[in-house]
């Protein structure tokens, strides 16, 4: 051979390798291939992908016979299925390519092929894109979209079916079984006749691996692109603009889902622009998608600029809606009440509306949890949501209960989460990112997964080697870097309960000193802490907003009680003075000084253990992180250092000798985060 040849060669080898671990295939990566055969008497689409995977993943026994069949076994509901050694059984043909998905994972993970019954705990499983027709993402950290492209969003990239393809695969990995390709913030151009056409493709691409399409939409689509002159719900031209509109998409898109729709929140057009409801405005396009088993996902983030409480709102609003909705409708309520803070308590309407199906939706993008810059694993804070106890209808009605069927019956149920996907090469941005996605996946199929459980299983197929998947120390160094991770956010951005001390706009750095006259003031930080001089916290007990009266006995009291109140919520539902003791024997601004602090500390930990790890990740991913965990560091510095400057000129007390102090001026950090390019 000769030298160029040899180089050439070395090249090559060296881009594979280098693109082996550029985190385009996500936990998939790392597939092997011993000799595996299939015996099935299906044949479609979706079971050679199923075929497929087996043939390319199987690291059993060489020439194992896997089946795959159909069964109406009792044990089965929905696309769930069951796994025996070597044969998979579902009642759908999905299930089947779950079954595979599940089969290989387990092998991958070392884990035995016997008696396995897997059921989704929801049925629908939707990611939320917030992906604006112009390509940007509101909220995504990842690059632009990998569905709109170009003028309009109707470009084709000439990757883009491969992209689309290679989505659906990951989605289905974990369950994924539905996806929203445009922000809830929607441009009603989505519904012509060109974009539909696009979205047929993007339809039919990712159909096989048991995606359906769904659609955010514009509540006055039926004037900005219809030409009528009003888009009030109860007007009968109106209805028949959007029964034939959704006629038109079915035409096209036979698998459709229906649509997602964020009505008179944050400026959007609703009913209530025309006096009616919100279940006037969701049982008209119920009406219109109900001949074709379409849904209408209706959200239930509404406030307005109003004296009333901002967490209070959607429960008042929604509440009287009860039973209202038409049977193909579901509620999409925030995990919290507030805005996908790093900590919210559960919202209220989880344990009040007991006649509508209500869908959980939760943010996988980090907007509040330091973008695609900071490894924050997500996994526990949804945990956290999912596992609290409504008390709606006793002890035990969690979240989960409460919104997977389990305490009422419902047509259909549901969940929901922000996608945090780009078209970066990645996919999220932050290597750490695909770890969100995948556990939102995997907890959307079996909501009482445990988040240290989700974490192992990713750590396994993201970072190590096949051989090497009981590499118990590098397990542990990532695991506990990411079981921390949410914790340390809450501590160095917000901790007791504090909530939206976010710059305004961006929402990446701290201005707990932010106010403006010119804007509404829940758009302000001071609205939510309060601090004066005699303490912190907005008080949401039955001597302020009362928002306590909204969550069920005993949990109401429990809250309402300044004694009583988990300290986590503490600052979320009490004015608590500076001097107020704490469970750990420090006052208020000593246990807050030293969150802060601890905050810091764990990134720096972090780092620590990263670092370590340098022999075993692959060069690229292993500076991609380590770089970000300094940045992370700098940025939890600054958090720590605006909250605590700012909050002690209201305390008037010295930050504790003990903790290190502060290295930046107040006055530099809020010159700082009010620069565009602070982020
Ligand atoms: O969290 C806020 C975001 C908005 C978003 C809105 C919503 C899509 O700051 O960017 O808009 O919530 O959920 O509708």
């Amino acid at each position: 051979m000769n030298r160029l040849v040899i180089i050439i060669l070395i090249l090559i080898v060296g881009v594979t390798n280098l693109k082996a671990e550029d985190g385009y295939q996500l936990w998939l990566r790392n597939r092997t291939h011993t000799n595996v055969k299939v015996s099935t008497n299906l044949s479609s689409n979706t079971i050679n992908l199923a075929i497929n995977e087996l043939k390319n993943g199987w690291s059993g026994d060489e020439n194992t016979i896997v089946k795959l069949s159909l069964s109406k076994n009792a044990k089965l509901k929905d696309d769930g299925f069951s796994i025996n050694e070597n044969t998979i059984i579902a009642k759908t043909e999905i299930g089947l390519l779950y079954g595979v998905y599940e089969m290989l994972r387990l092998q991958y993970l070392a884990k035995p092929l016997r008696n396995v019954v897997s059921n989704p705990s929801y049925q629908l499983r939707i990611l939320n894109h917030w992906d604006n027709l112009d390509g940007s993402i509101e909220r995504g950290y990842a690059g632009n979209s990998i569905f709109w492209m170009g003028k309009d969003g109707l470009e084709f990239t000439p990757d883009a079916i491969a992209r689309w393809t290679d989505y659906a695969r990951a989605n289905a990995s974990i369950g994924i079984n539905g996806t929203v390709l445009n922000n809830v913030n929607a441009s009603a151009k989505v519904l012509s006749r060109a974009h539909l056409e696009k979205v047929r493709k993007i339809a039919e691409t990712i159909a096989p691996y048991g995606l359906k399409t769904y659609l955010s939409v514009n509540f006055s689509s039926p004037v900005l692109i219809g030409g009528l002159k009003t888009a009030d719900p109860l007007n009968p031209e109106v209805r028949l603009w959007w029964k034939n509109k959704v006629a038109e998409i079915y035409k096209l898109i036979p698998n459709f889902g229906g649509f997602l729709v964020k009505a008179n929140s944050e400026g959007q057009p609703g009913p209530q622009d025309f006096g009616r409801t919100h279940v006037d405005g969701a049982n008209m396009m119920a009406e219109a998608l109900s001949p074709f088993n379409g849904i209408v996902m209706w959200r239930a983030f509404v406030y307005n600029p109003t004296p009333e409480d901002r967490t209070k709102q959607a429960y008042k609003e929604f509440l009287p809606l009860d039973g209202k909705f038409k049977d193909n409708v579901i509620v999409q309520v925030k995990n919290g009440p507030l805005d996908f803070q790093p900590r919210e308590p559960f919202s209220p309407l989880f344990g009040a509306m007991r006649q509508t199906p209500i869908m959980p939706e939760l943010q996988i993008t980090q907007e509040y949890l330091g973008w695609s810059k900071q490894l924050v694993y997500l996994s526990p804070m949804w945990e956290e949501c999912l596992q609290s106890d409504t008390f709606r209808d006793g002890k035990g009605s969690t979240v989960a209960a409460c919104t997977d069927g389990t305490l009422q019956k419902a047509k259909f149920t549901a969940i929901a989460g922000v996608a945090n996907i780009g078209a970066d090469q990645n996919w999220t941005g932050h290597t750490f990112a695909q770890a969100n996605w995948y556990a939102f996946g995997r907890l959307a199929w079996n909501n009482s997964l445990n988040s240290e459980v989700i974490a192992d299983e990713w750590i396994k197929q993201t970072f190590l080697d096949k051989k090497k998947s009981t590499n118990a120390d590098v397990v542990k160094l990532i695991k506990d870097i990411m079981m921390d991770s949410r914790e340390a956010a809450v501590n160095y951005m917000m901790p007791l309960g504090l909530h939206h001390l976010f710059a305004e706009g961006h929402h990446y750095g701290p201005a707990p000193w932010f106010t403006n006259p010119k804007i509404r003031p829940d758009w302000t930080s001071v609205y939510y802490h309060k601090a004066d001089s005699i303490g912190l916290g907005y008080n949401r007990s039955t001597t302020g907003s009362n928002a306590v009266e909204q969550y069920n006995e005993p949990l109401r009291s429990t809250l309402n009680n300044i004694n009583t109140c988990p300290e986590e919520y503490l600052l979320w539902f009490h004015h608590v003075p500076w001097n107020y003791q704490l469970k750990s024997g420090n006052d208020l601004w000593t246990e807050l000084c030293i969150r802060y602090d601890n905050g810091l500390q764990q990134v720096r930990g972090f780092q620590k253990n990263w670092d370590r790890l340098q022999q075993t990740i692959d060069n690229d991913r292993f500076t991609e992180v380590q770089s970000k965990l300094r940045t992370q560091c700098r940025d939890a510095q600054i958090w720590k250092d605006a909250c605590l400057l700012y909050f002690q000129k209201f305390s008037k007390r010295d930050i504790p000798f003990t903790i290190e102090r502060p290295v930046h001026d107040l006055d530099a950090i809020v010159e700082l985060t009010k620069s565009a390019d602070y982020h």
